[in-house]
């Protein structure tokens, strides 16, 4: 990760330069405190200081510290004392504070609140080719329940809605369809899961789910309440955090065995179960973890990447392909058609984690980023 340095002859422009150097010391008693008497005598104010067992034989330390160094000339002068002291030293990088455009990203999960009113146009206002466009009911039915959307603060039960019989109803006929056809065509992990969410989350033909009931089951995913379709880069930032951004409102009576976009069905059925899958869940973070701060091509990239795995993937399970894309598993027309098609993306879980995590650190980000699931925040590390 921290192979490519800077030379000082390498420095240009004017400063202050935001430095971040790498020295290696031998383990000793007080090593370090020579090294930071070096700096002081400089007059050099660190903002971070960081260890990690070195590389090298022997029991070496290395130590990246940030700071701020008026010019070259100050620089050069603290490369050189250093070196006096330690074994090695590199400038890792440096840059002046224009060179560092970042798209904002959140780092804490209560920063997931800001995203709540940023929905995308078929949030609030339905296409005219959605089946409940021209249902004045249905939409005043909708805006009803994304209302809990717009208002939710992390931190907050989600609340419930009090379903009418015939969004139960619509819910049922999904429900009995795709309970059907899941022994045959969803993939071992969804199978696996179905029950529990049954036996713990009054999964039945009669009852939609609350999402505040499932959130607490899951104890790798946490639910979110969302009013619609978010920008990729919100929606996918969210999974950095184990956030699922989940609608609430049910699709159309009219056509339950396909909806366009994301619904309370969607969610429950097609996503929910995968997410009991450590894998799995691992899997979607990663994608998360990928998406912060970085360009829109890149975020472009990522859509792609979660578009055909969580949402439309097929895998190989021994000789049969099986569903477990959420696009597919919640809708009984796709499931059905998906098999026809017969597209085969290969599903191993593990392999497809470390594969996005390589292709994150092929993404133009001047840092890296780490989840602490203790704080629920995103530590970066500044690699440039
Ligand atoms: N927003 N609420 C919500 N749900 C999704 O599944 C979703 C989204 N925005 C974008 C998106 N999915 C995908 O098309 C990918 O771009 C990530
Ligand atoms: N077509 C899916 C369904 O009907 O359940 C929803 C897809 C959402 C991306
Ligand atoms: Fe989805």
């Amino acid at each position: 990760m921290y192979s490519e340095v800077t030379h000082i002859a390498e420095v240009n422009g004017s400063g202050p330069f935001l430095t971040t150097l790498l020295f290696s010391v031998e383990d000793r008693v007080g090593i370090l405190d020579e090294c930071l008497s070096v700096l002081k005598n400089l007059s050099i104010s660190l903002t971070r200081i960081e260890s990690r067992p070195s590389k090298t034989p022997g029991w070496d330390y290395d130590f990246f510290v940030d700071f701020n160094a008026e010019d070259s000339k100050q620089l050069t002068r603290v490369v050189e004392a250093l070196r006096e002291v330690t074994k090695q030293v590199k400038i890792v990088s440096t840059r002046t504070s224009e060179a560092t455009e970042v798209p904002w990203f959140p780092q804490k999960k209560s920063d997931l609140d800001t995203f709540a009113n940023k929905v995308l146009e078929m949030g609030e206002e339905l296409d005219s080719d959605h089946p409940g466009a021209k249902d004045q009911v249905y939409r005043t039915r909708r805006t009803e329940i994304t209302r809990f959307a717009k208002t939710y603060r992390h931190g907050q039960p989600i609340p419930s809605v009090n379903y009418t019989p015939e969004e139960i109803a619509t819910w049922g006929v999904v429900f009995r369809n795709l309970i059907e056809k899941y022994p045959t065509h969803a993939c071992r992990e969804h199978q696996h899961v179905f029950p529990l969410l049954q036996q713990n989350c009054g999964y039945r033909e009669d009852n939609i789910p609350q999402l505040e009931i499932v959130s607490k089951f899951l104890k790798g995913f946490t639910l979110r309440p969302v009013m619609g379709l978010l920008s990729s880069r919100d929606f996918l930032n969210g999974l950095a955090f184990r956030v699922f951004h989940s609608t609430q409102y049910i699709r159309h009576h009219s056509k339950p065995f396909y909806t366009p976009e994301p619904d309370i069905c969607h969610e429950l059925l097609g996503h929910v179960p995968l997410f009991c899958d450590p894998d799995f869940a691992d899997f979607s973070q990663e994608i998360g973890l990928a998406s912060l701060g970085v360009s829109d091509e890149d975020i472009e990239k990522l859509s792609t990447i979660y578009w055909f795995t969580v949402e439309f993937g097929l895998c190989r399970q021994g000789d049969e392909i099986r569903a477990y894309g959420a696009g597919l598993l919640s809708s009984f027309g796709e499931l059905e058609t998906a098999y026809q098609k017969y597209i085969v993306t290969e599903y191993q879980p593990v392999n497809a984690q470390q594969k996005v995590r390589d292709f994150a650190n092929t993404l133009k980000r001047p840092y890296s980023v780490r989840y602490n699931p203790f704080t629920e925040s995103i530590e970066v590390l500044d690699k440039k």
